[in-house]
């Protein structure tokens, strides 16, 4: 049974195994390292184990229940400080509404009627029939109904790929290719305005280097972290590597998020990373993703690279795990 469809918080596993259980199994049991265990215990007073006859830590199997509830919120893009002292019901509660959200977010392909993800295909005919505030109402409609999260995977991703190939095929102009992806852009930038929320760390600043154009991947990338409570700073496109460090220095950036394109050459990906990653200090992150080559081609020492947007959310847990305050 899943501890979190227990609404008193006990589970069979207590019914059955009451005994103490070490720091091996618990780091197991709810994929939380050792590492973690100890710091969470140092800073929060949480968990409080005991000790056996040599010393060692023995987890009582309701902390350990904490603690499988803590990870999957944290997973899901919770601070441990915020949430540690929580009593369980509470954190239960919390959990209940996540895994709603999970699972609205999984059911991409299954989406309930009336909430199924749109046909790309009215999209793209309202691109190929020159309508652009038509096509700027629907994506504001499906925004909408579907959340930006959902938007960001079933709309805005396969939409732009979609885009381009009937450009490549030659069937719309490159203006039209234009014209869409601005409307794509201010529908999600309305709705990452609206996010009320002054943001938490990290603090995290995205741009492209120069010559890559290519902004809505970058875009997304935001929507996914504004989404996880991330204060978000972009530059926007193509700015100068020195601007990049200035800002991000400026900033106390802990991570900059950069997206590369397919259209960039492979030599201007490894050379710009290269030289942010010796100009920027040691403690900010570099996070780099998109569809570039260069970035699966070669390692970067001190550059971490995405594999695509499903990565942001473990990215950030890690992140907060490991750093938090
Ligand atoms: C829109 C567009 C443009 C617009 C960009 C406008 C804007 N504001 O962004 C404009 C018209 C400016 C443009 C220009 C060019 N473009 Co263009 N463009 C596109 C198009 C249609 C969409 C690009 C886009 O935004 N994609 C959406 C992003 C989100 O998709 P993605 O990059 O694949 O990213 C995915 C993942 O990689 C990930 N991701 C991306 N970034 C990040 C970052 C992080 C941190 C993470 C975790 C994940 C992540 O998320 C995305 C969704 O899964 C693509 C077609 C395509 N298939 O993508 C062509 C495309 C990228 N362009 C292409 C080309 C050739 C060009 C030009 C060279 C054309 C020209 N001759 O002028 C110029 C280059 C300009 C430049 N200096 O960069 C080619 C590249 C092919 C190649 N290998 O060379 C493509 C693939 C079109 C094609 N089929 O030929 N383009």
């Amino acid at each position: 049974m899943n501890v979190l469809d227990n609404a008193s918080g006990m589970t069979d596993t207590n019914a059955v195994e009451a005994a103490p259980r070490s720091i091996a199994a618990v780091e197991r049991d709810t994929g939380l390292t050792k590492d973690t265990l100890r710091v969470w215990e140092r800073r929060y007073g949480f968990p409080n184990p005991g000790r056996d006859a040599f010393g060692e830590r023995l987890y009582p199997i309701d902390q350990i229940d904490k603690l499988r509830v803590l990870r999957r919120l944290i997973d899901a893009g919770h601070r441990p400080g915020k949430l540690i002292h929580l009593p369980m019901h509470a954190l239960m509660l919390l959990g209940r509404q996540e895994r709603l959200l999970t699972t609205a977010a999984a059911s991409v392909h299954t989406a309930p009627a009336g909430f199924a993800a749109p046909d790309l295909g009215e999209f793209l005919a309202l691109i190929q029939s020159r309508q652009p505030e038509a096509l700027r109402r629907s994506l504001a409609q499906a925004l909408l109904r579907l959340g930006l999260e959902r938007f960001v995977f079933d709309v805005a991703a396969p939409l732009t790929r979609l885009i381009g190939e009937v450009w490549s095929r030659g069937e719309i102009e490159i203006f039209d290719e234009r014209l869409s992806i601005e409307s794509l852009q201010t529908v999600m930038r309305g709705a990452l305005a609206s996010i009320s929320s002054p943001g938490e760390p990290p603090t995290v600043m995205l741009t492209t280097v120069p010559n890559e154009a290519h902004g809505l991947g970058l875009l997304m990338a935001e929507s996914l972290l504004a989404l996880r409570g991330c204060r978000c700073l972009s530059l926007g496109v193509q700015t100068p590597l020195w601007d990049i460090v200035l800002a991000a220095r400026a900033h106390r950036a802990d991570a900059l998020v950069l997206s590369f394109s397919s259209a960039l050459n492979a030599a201007q990906v490894i050379d710009s990373l290269a030289e942010l990653r010796e100009k920027l200090p040691a403690a900010t992150r570099i996070w780099a993703g998109g569809d570039s080559p260069a970035l699966r081609r070669h390692r970067l020492e001190g550059v971490e690279v995405l594999a695509g947007l499903h990565d942001i959310a473990p990215q950030i847990a890690r992140w907060r795990l490991t750093t938090s305050t």
